[in-house]
């Protein structure tokens, strides 16, 4: 039995990781872009570890270097999002990759993304909402014009201000001036912590940044009493199971922690965050949750619902996805 018709909501998934590998090529065909050591022999994405993984989406986002481009991929998104029950989603946009951190060319960027997931809602019934993101290991002070990126667009389709990146990289609260812009222009927050370091790093993300969700944040089944405060504050955990087995942070989808948390408490949701990159769909995630933890479609109603209730659209847009549900 496949979960593929299944309603879903998705918290978790980065714009130009969501691009299909044949998205990439012919852009890079049309515009000439040498794109070698992007793609592996059978056609896919090629990356060693996750740092490797970071430098290959770099590259393969410099074939997207217009709004048009952006909204193609924008359409691209919403058809591949339908096609696996998904009818809500956010992805994460960053201005560093469209128009390099100007105010400007970043209006230019999100008014085309946002006409094609206009058209692509009415075509497709997905409802698609923007995160901005800043970029960790592109540091401190390349962030601040992202956070005024993140606050001038503010508002019914930009809901929220997130940081992605190498986690290895600085602290959580080198990042606290941007993360206080974002708030104060009514942002919704949200950063990845706990994949790649442990606990500390999610501690850091609640009370250095002040964020109600974490990307990721699974390593912190490694302190149970941080464990029961992410319970006890409702803090939101966007889980990527898929992505986590991929790169190597678990070597089984069994020796994922998403079971315990759940067990614990926390409240956690299910997305993909690089979908073909990570070889993975909503649907295969659900499949392989059903297949190892035995859950079924009551249980995926519920997570659901939770990813639903924190989603960062207002209200309104809420009761129409939860009644669809
Ligand atoms: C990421 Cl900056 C970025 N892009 C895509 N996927 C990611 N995972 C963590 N950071
Ligand atoms: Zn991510």
């Amino acid at each position: 039995m496949s979960f593929r018709s299944l309603p879903k909501v998705e918290l978790h998934m980065h714009h130009e990781g969501a691009a299909p590998p044949e998205f990439i090529r012919r852009l890079a065909q049309e515009k000439s872009v040498n794109l070698s050591g992007v793609f592996s022999e059978d056609g896919s994405y090629a990356y060693r570890d996750f740092v490797h993984f970071l430098s290959v989406y770099e590259a393969a986002t410099q074939v997207l270097q217009t709004p048009e481009d952006y909204a193609r991929l924008t359409r691209a998104i919403l058809e591949q999002s339908a096609e696996h029950g998904v009818i809500y989603a956010e992805t994460f946009l960053s201005p560093d990759f469209c128009g390099g951190g100007d105010v400007g060319a970043w209006r230019e960027y999100l008014h085309a993304i946002r006409e094609a997931a206009d058209e692509g809602e009415r075509d497709t019934g997905v409802v698609l909402r923007g995160i901005v993101t800043c970029i960790r290991h592109f540091g401190p002070d390349r962030a601040k014009p992202i956070a005024l990126c993140a606050a001038e667009t503010a508002g019914d389709w930009i809901v929220g201000f997130g940081m992605g990146g190498d986690e290895n990289k600085g602290k959580q609260a080198d990042f606290g001036y941007s993360f206080d812009m974002a708030r104060e222009a009514g942002l919704r927050l949200t950063t990845h912590a706990g994949e790649w370091r442990g606990p500390r790093e999610v501690r850091d993300a609640i009370e250095d940044l002040g964020v109600e969700r974490i990307g990721h944040g699974v390593r912190v089944i490694e302190d149970l009493a941080l464990v029961d405060v992410l319970a006890e504050r409702g803090i939101v955990l966007e889980v990527c199971p898929g992505s986590n087995v991929r790169l190597g942070v678990y070597p089984h989808l069994s020796a994922h922690p998403i079971e315990k948390l759940r067990e614990r408490g926390v409240k956690v949701t299910i997305s993909t965050d690089d979908p073909p990159f990570f070889h993975t769909t909503m649907t295969r995630e659900y499949d392989n949750l059903a297949r190892v933890f035995g859950w079924n479609e009551d249980d995926f109603l519920d997570l659901n619902r939770v990813a639903a209730n924190a989603a960062f659209c207002d209200e309104a847009t809420r009761a129409r996805i939860l009644e669809r549900l």
